[in-house]
């Protein structure tokens, strides 16, 4: 067979088998980039995708995240009023200039935010790719990539040399859906309200001419460290064929030790895959998953201008859910939408330097750590159920944290660890002349300190609790960003 010799098989049995590179347990924290045709519009009722401009505009409600009543109308109302009923998604390329991009400007944004790993989107649903494919040129029916058409840049290999010239890990958004792709019959076309292709014979013309030639082609041009694969959930992964793909990638791939994937491979989510993901959720519970929870700094992941400074997360809350996410095993994929100019709106530039500032002082508790045995300690109080689910925008947990409701438990500290060292972090400065760490059981041996004050931390311990002294402190000593503070 095709697979005779190599390692691993198109069964999930197979790839499930192989261990995900170690790297990306250490990475924690990445930087997800939205940035394609739909940057130019950046524009979506507040709460929806920008992305899916095209997509809600033409009225299908059966995707995710499709729920808000009058969308398709409200964009439909914006388009015809900026553009004019006649203006074609494909309109939008001249105007998808990126004249203001600085690859090497946002990578040093990426290194300040301490992000370990960077994933952009190749291609989103719309088909429209930000390297020279040649499936997605004129000579399969229209110029649909980034260096044919609009800023006549290879973004893909410009922004993947900048990230990696900071010694950042480049890895790739890459959506298997393909909303315009000629090659998809054209009952098909979800832009006549989403019908899904039917039609074996399109289909595998879809997957074998287009989807696996540009996969194969940003794996071997780009090696991408992380594949982020997208727009699976309507169709089983045996129509995608997504498995004998990601078995020539593990066998095959120039960075075959490096390669991490995502689970959305058709309909295998939570199931199958490198790692789990969630999506403005929370994670997953079970220590034994890898999981990476991806959101954006506000409700969107493409830039919507729609948005205002109260829909963006503040740095607190965004400190918050990488502690809270990483205590909990898991990596935070935070997401940027450059505009159709080339540029990190500022407010998004600002969030990522803050969460830098504060991992400038407790990079330590975060970056190479793992779940402990324990993910927190509770206050006193009721305790709350958690909801965890997807494509939910605000996060119950987070906010919980943050603004309880009288007489309700909060996770009071959160804990991760390395080697022999345990990290309490609190949210807040801690209330009161002590900080009491139950059931820490610490040996004769331990030493405490908190990060980023050279002052002694008085402290003693009993056989199961830990009492450290706040009485020596005062918060004007510390630093102030993010309000966090790491006692190791
Ligand atoms: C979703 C997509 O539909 C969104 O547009 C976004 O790319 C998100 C990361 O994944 O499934």
């Amino acid at each position: 067979s095709l697979y005779a010799g190599d390692r691993y098989e198109p069964t999930w049995e197979s790839l499930d088998s192989r261990e995900t590179p170690e790297w990306f347990r250490d990475a924690k924290f990445g930087i997800f980039i939205h940035w394609g045709l739909y940057s130019v519009p950046a524009w979506a009722p507040r709460g929806t995708y920008s992305e899916w401009y095209w997509h809600a505009k033409d009225g299908d409600q059966t995707g995710k995240h499709q729920a808000a009543v009058g969308r398709a109308a409200a964009i439909n109302e914006f388009h015809d009023r900026v553009y004019g009923p006649d203006f074609e998604y494909s309109d939008f390329r001249p105007m998808f200039n990126c004249e203001m991009f600085e690859p090497e400007e946002w990578a040093k944004v990426f290194k300040q935010s301490h992000a370990k790993y960077v994933v952009l989107t190749a291609k989103h649903h719309d088909g429209y790719c930000l390297w020279p494919s040649e499936e997605a040129s004129e000579s399969f029916g229209m110029a649909w990539n980034s260096v044919d058409s609009g800023p006549k840049r290879d973004l893909v290999g410009d922004l993947t040399q900048a990230v990696r010239d900071e010694d950042i890990k480049m890895g790739l958004y890459y959506s298997i859906w393909d909303w315009f792709n000629p090659y998809w019959p054209e009952e098909d076309q979800p832009t006549t309200k989403q019908k899904r292709p039917g039609n074996d014979v399109t289909r595998k013309k879809y997957i074998h001419e287009v989807m696996y030639p540009q996969f194969k082609e940003i794996v071997d041009d780009y090696q991408p460290a992380v594949i982020f694969s997208d727009g699976d959930w309507w169709m089983d992964d045996e129509k995608w064929e997504t498995k004998p793909l990601l078995a020539w990638l593990f066998n095959n791939a120039p960075n075959k030790d490096e390669v991490v994937i995502n689970d959305r491979w058709g309909k295998v989510r939570g199931e199958h895959g490198g790692y789990f993901t969630t999506e403005y959720g929370s994670g997953f519970e079970d220590p034994s998953i890898l999981w990476e929870e991806n959101r954006g700094i506000g409700k969107s992941f493409g830039y919507n201008r729609e948005e205002t400074y109260d829909d963006y997360n503040s740095e607190q809350l965004l400190i918050f859910m990488l502690v809270d996410i990483v205590s909990r095993g898991g990596n935070f994929l935070l997401d940027i939408g450059p505009t159709a100019d080339g540029r990190i709106p500022v407010i998004m530039e600002t969030r990522l330097r803050e969460m830098g500032a504060w991992l400038d002082v407790n990079a330590e508790a975060i970056f190479e750590t793992r779940r402990w045995k324990r993910d927190c300690q509770w206050s006193e109080g009721e305790m709350k159920e958690y909801t965890k689910h997807d494509h939910h925008h605000g996060n119950p947990i987070f906010e919980m944290t943050i603004n309880p409701a009288p007489g309700q438990a909060v996770k009071q500290v959160y804990f991760t660890s390395k080697e022999d060292s345990v990290y309490a972090i609190t949210p807040g400065w801690p209330e009161g002349d002590e900080l009491i760490l139950r059931d820490l059981k610490v040996g004769s041996a331990s030493e405490v300190t908190l990060l980023g004050s050279e002052k002694e931390v008085s402290w003693s311990a009993d056989d199961d609790d830990l009492r450290i002294s706040l009485k020596d402190f005062s918060i004007n000593d510390l630093p102030q960003v993010g309000q966090m503070y790491v006692f190791k």
